[in-house]
């Protein structure tokens, strides 16, 4: 193992061995398929990591059973404070689990680093919520009754999460999941194991100190197999998906068919729109770290640009200035801005979606190819340039503005009213988020409006990507219509019943009705 990597590892408690146990339900067990964690930067191989095996899965499963129906009765403001502690031992490991996060996943330090911080925040924020999980009562319609809306623990979640954020997806599923009484059993990805394995011991230590089961917090790596096996178990109430439209799809299926609950976070396919009164020198930055930041790898990326013809010339012009002046680095230097595509796969993917591009006659401004011949250790990485096209039109139904490709390629339409550049921004499938620059008031009514976007992000004078966890956070449309993080997602995470009360000395029915002779 390189220095480089052997110092974070250390640093996260993760020990140099052939293979790590990669399931926790109390303990540490493994015997399952071994995963590989590849860097993404130099493609060296940082550790092995034994997965579920089908009986290690079903006795996790057991567990986190079993842990909720002990977790479930300790008062939710005790929860938030064992959830304070979670976030106390999150923030003494800030750097160090961002640097993990940075040398597993690719994305440059100060984005691994966030994510913690991310983690941090909603940490926060449920702890507030443990006091605050409010239900409601309502007014009756019978003399001497009330009306009580409670919320309860639900059950067990499972959490399915996404290699782009290997910390903080499952940390807004934790935090409200935790909050909530709930069991929350994590199936991170296959390709992110050391992030799971690290978050999870340091949550397992603040458990052990305050006598809860480890298995309100339960980890089980792997593959397809374990995935489907999770989400077919009737012993989850609710999984919570974030991945890929086609994924999504079978595993909103599977546990529909079932009749668990869902929550799905699928594709992206985000645009900005640029009106001519913009102000170009907050727009022109905010598009570029939208769509090159992460190296395009996250679900809020910004994938098309909408320019009004008034300005188009010059927003290109400096936008493509931004792009010549990045360079690939090692994601952990300071300064770096481009780090690494997740995985080899990834490099394909992002050359198919160039190829087409070229291929139905796009104009390619910036970019265009996969980068060659760099210096040793970045030579084993898997980086491509980021791309800016200009399709011959925009034919929103075309798969090159209709599909997400998850690499930085911005795709660059010109109109001429707002009316057209929204049909466009709600002419694709998917519904996550959106972003208009303008200073005209009318143009945000219209924006946020009944005719404005239909994504569940709807940003004005902010890029696509990057949300506060304030907002609940989640898409429309083939993105699932999923809420996580704030607003009101909490209430997902609880099952709610209706209990009427009769406080009175006559038994009358709801609406009139009369059921006596
Ligand atoms: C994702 O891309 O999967 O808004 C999540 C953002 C982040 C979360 C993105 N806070 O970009």
């Amino acid at each position: 193992l390189s220095t480089r990597a052997s110092t974070i590892l250390s640093a996260v408690g993760i020990p140099a061995e052939s293979e790590l146990p990669g399931v926790y339900h109390g303990e540490w067990v493994g015997s399952g398929d071994v995963l590989e964690s590849v860097c993404p930067t130099t493609g060296e191989v940082l550790a092995r990591v034994r997965s579920a095996s089908p009986q290690e899965l079903q006795t996790a499963l057991g567990k986190s059973r079993e842990a909720y129906t002990w977790f479930r009765m300790l008062p939710a403001p005790k929860r938030g404070e064992i959830l304070r502690q979670i976030r106390e031992a999150l923030a003494a490991k800030r750097d160090e689990l961002g640097a993990l996060v940075s040398l597993e996943m690719g994305k440059i330090k100060t984005e691994g680093t966030g994510e913690v911080q991310e983690f941090i925040d909603i940490a926060d924020y449920a702890v507030g919520l443990s006091r605050m999980m409010n239900g409601r009562v309502v007014a009756s319609e019978r003399p001497g009754h009330s009306i009580l809306e409670v919320p309860n623990p639900l059950g067990v979640i499972a959490v399915l999460s996404a290699f782009n954020f290997p910390v903080a997806v499952y940390g807004w599923n934790l935090a409200l999941s935790f909050a909530a009484g709930n069991a929350t059993l994590w199936k991170p990805s296959p390709s992110t194991p050391l992030c799971s394995i690290a978050v999870t011991k340091i949550i397992s230590g603040v458990l052990e100190n305050n006598g809860v089961p480890g298995a309100v917090a339960g980890l089980v790596t792997g593959g397809k197999d374990v995935g489907e096996a999770v989400i077919e178990s009737k012993d989850v109430d609710m999984v919570s998906f974030t991945g890929s439209e086609a994924v999504g799809r079978q595993v909103g299926k599977v546990v529909q068919s079932r009749f668990g609950k869902v929550l799905l976070e699928l594709g992206g396919n985000n645009a900005a729109i640029i009106m001519p009164d913009a102000d170009l020198d907050l727009a022109v930055p905010a598009v570029f770290f939208g769509a090159v930041g992460t190296a395009g790898q996250r679900c809020t990326t910004t994938r098309r640009l909408y320019l009004h013809r008034h300005i188009a010339p010059a927003f290109i012009e400096r936008l493509q200035k931004l792009y010549s002046s990045i360079r690939p680095g090692d994601p952990l230097e300071q300064g770096t801005l481009l780090g690494p595509l997740h995985t080899r796969a990834a490099v394909g993917i992002y050359s198919g979606a160039v190829d087409r591009l070229r291929k139905e006659g796009a104009q390619i401004l910036s970019g265009g190819s996969s980068y060659q011949g760099l210096a040793k250790p970045l030579d084993g990485g898997n980086f491509v340039m980021p791309t800016i096209a200009v399709p011959k039109s925009v034919n929103i139904k075309d798969a090159v503005w209709s599909q997400e490709t998850f690499a930085p390629v911005l795709c660059v339409g010109v109109f001429d009213e707002l009316e057209q550049a929204i049909a466009w921004n709600n002419g694709v499938p998917q519904g996550l988020s959106s972003s208009l620059w303008t200073r005209d008031l009318r143009n945000v009514g219209k924006w946020i409006g009944p005719a404005g976007s239909d994504a569940g992000i709807v940003n004005v004078n902010v890029g696509t990507s990057g949300a506060e966890i304030g907002a609940a956070f989640g898409g429309n449309k083939s993105t699932g219509w999923g809420r996580e993080s704030g607003g009101d997602a909490w209430k997902e995470y609880v099952r709610w019943g209706a209990c009427t009360i009769n406080f009175s000395d006559e038994a009358p029915l709801a609406q009139g009705v009369q059921f006596s002779s």
